[in-house]
């Protein structure tokens, strides 16, 4: 029993569920970090507060609120991505069932795009919170009576007729480095790997967070920390990778910001602290990016600094298309900063989208053409979803065009979990043509020749091995099924 009146919850959904039983054993199981944020806030402000990462842990959502505590005064925060809708639903329930009193508060992207429709469609909740939570969460612990609840920005809640009410929204934080680390001490840090392509070596690679906020407009992306880029301190992402490397003895980490390499002074700045203080000499780093915010010089300085792989979105092989999703890139740019990140010695992942709006199967399988012409060491297809608060989603919504509101279907691996919805398919497609096209994709990509020598070329360890042959069984058994 956990002896603090604020829970964060990240709820319970299995591999399976995610990424369907062939494909689960590549899957993520990452830290919820947005909680940890909060719980880090927290913390420095003398509340007490504890995560249950019942993703991580595996636990049932009885055995979730089993763990809760039975004070009145209880406050139970849990994160919400659309995918884990369902599993949020059916944990409110049971929490309020268990706790009728406890203030129950959503966050995350999803609460973040549809507060007051969340609220509605999960009637247990009193609280969606929008945007960032770290001071909201605070005000939310502090509040002293419901009635309070006007008061506090950047929230909807339930008022006491039942009536859902959106106050102001919460201006972001500009000084990321007033919030202080993640509260990693909070979560079962044995628990999480990240999929088998971003790793090297072990598969436990911790994240670390260095910035937030996009200024670029691609459809299909919910960009919930807004536009401008805002970026902790040199001196404090290198005390925290420090931290890292002492507490978990980790030679990796995963770089993330909405876009790392936006601002060139910043990524140029982070490079030399990586350098000067021996820290690109303990860890390698991965990192995402896109193809259009760097030059040979930033690559070559990346790599110096540790870098040994980048993922980047190329999403689709038509420039149509590259268009109508806003990338704001061409292919010729794509094709340039392969070659440059290549002889830089970086590795790449490259990130494929397949069932965009108005796609044609012609132009799938150009995507997976252009896919095995670029060849990056690892290609992920995943299948077109709709997020909510995206300019796709809106758009979509306003042609009529959203097939469900299910948000359970709102999966891109929906091909390998054999999904009998999704949200969206361009006219004239189909599901199952879609699916095994994403099967397909990883078949024709990774079961070349050339592709496979280069993976056994590759092979460093156990681990290793034991990756790349499941990876290629399970391709292959996929073949031989016909999809
Ligand atoms: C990094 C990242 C990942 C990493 C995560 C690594 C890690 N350990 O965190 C990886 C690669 C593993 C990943 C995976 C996925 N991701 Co992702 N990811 C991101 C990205 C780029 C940044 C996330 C981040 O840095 N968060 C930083 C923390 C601080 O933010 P946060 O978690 O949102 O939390 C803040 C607020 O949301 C809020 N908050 C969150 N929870 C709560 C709870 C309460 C109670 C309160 C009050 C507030 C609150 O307060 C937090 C602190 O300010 C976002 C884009 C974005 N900007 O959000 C996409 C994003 C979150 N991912 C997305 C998706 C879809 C996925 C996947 C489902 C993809 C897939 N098909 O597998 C998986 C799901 C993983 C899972 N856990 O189930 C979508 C979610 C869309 C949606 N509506 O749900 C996003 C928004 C990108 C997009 N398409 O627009 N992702
Ligand atoms: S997909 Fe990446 S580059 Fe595009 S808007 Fe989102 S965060 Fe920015």
């Amino acid at each position: 029993m956990i002896a603090t009146s604020v829970v964060l919850i990240n709820p319970p959904v299995s591999l399976a569920e995610r990424y369907g039983s062939e494909m689960q054993k590549f899957g993520a199981v990452s830290e919820p970090l947005g909680l940890a944020y909060i719980a880090g806030f927290l913390e420095a402000r003398n509340i007490p507060v504890a995560i249950i990462d019942a993703a991580a842990l595996t636990l049932t959502v009885d055995q979730v609120v089993s763990n809760l505590p039975p004070t009145r005064d209880l406050v139970v925060g849990v994160t919400t991505l659309t995918t884990t809708f369902r599993a949020v639903q059916k944990l409110c329930r049971c929490i309020r069932a268990a706790c009728p009193e406890a203030l129950i508060v959503l966050g995350g992207p999803h609460c973040s795009t549809l507060p007051e429709r969340t609220l509605e469609e999960i009637p247990e909740a009193d609280v969606t919170c929008m945007g960032e939570g770290e001071e909201t969460m605070r005000e939310l612990a502090n509040l002293a009576h419901r009635s309070e609840l006007s008061g506090v920005t950047g929230i909807c809640f339930r008022s006491h007729g039942g009536m859902v009410v959106r106050n102001p929204e919460r201006p972001f934080i500009q000084s990321l480095d007033d919030i202080p680390p993640p509260a990693r001490h909070l979560l079962p840090i044995e628990r999480y790997h990240l999929t088998a392509s971003r790793v090297s070596g072990s598969a436990f690679c911790p994240t670390i967070i260095v910035a937030r906020g996009c200024p670029f407009g691609c459809t299909y992306c919910s960009r919930i920390f807004g536009r401008s880029f805002r970026a902790h301190s040199i001196h404090r992402i290198v005390r925290e990778i420090q931290d890292l490397v002492k507490t978990y003895k980790v030679d990796q980490v995963n770089i993330e910001a909405d876009t790392l390499t936006v601002k060139k002074s910043f990524l140029r700045e982070l490079c030399r602290g990586l350098i000067d203080s021996g820290l690109n000499r303990r860890i390698q780093w991965t990192c995402e990016s896109r193809v259009d915010t760097v030059d040979e010089e930033m690559l070559r300085e990346m790599r110096r600094a540790g870098c040994w792989q980048i993922s980047y979105g190329v999403e689709t092989g038509s420039q149509r298309l590259l268009d109508l999703i806003n990338k704001g890139v061409t292919l010729a740019q794509v094709e340039n900063t392969f070659q440059m990140t290549k002889a830089a010695g970086i590795s790449i992942r490259g990130f494929f989208m397949l069932g965009l709006p108005t796609e044609t199967r012609a132009e799938s399988l150009t995507t997976i053409d252009f896919a095995k012409k670029l060849d990056p060491l690892w290609a992920q297809f995943t299948i077109t979803v709709p997020y909510p608060g995206t300019q796709m989603f809106k758009e979509l919504e306003a042609s009529g065009k959203i097939r469900t509101y299910d948000w359970s279907r709102y999966n891109t691996w929906s091909g390998w979990k054999g999904e009998e919805e999704v949200p969206f398919v361009p006219e004239g497609r189909s599901i199952p043509e879609l699916a095994a096209l994403q099967k397909r994709a990883l078949r024709v990509f990774y079961l070349r020749p050339a592709k496979v020598w280069q993976f056994v070329r590759r092979m460093r360890s156990v681990y290793d091995l034991q990756k790349y042959f499941e990876g290629f069984w399970v391709l292959m058994k996929s073949g031989l099924k016909g999809s």
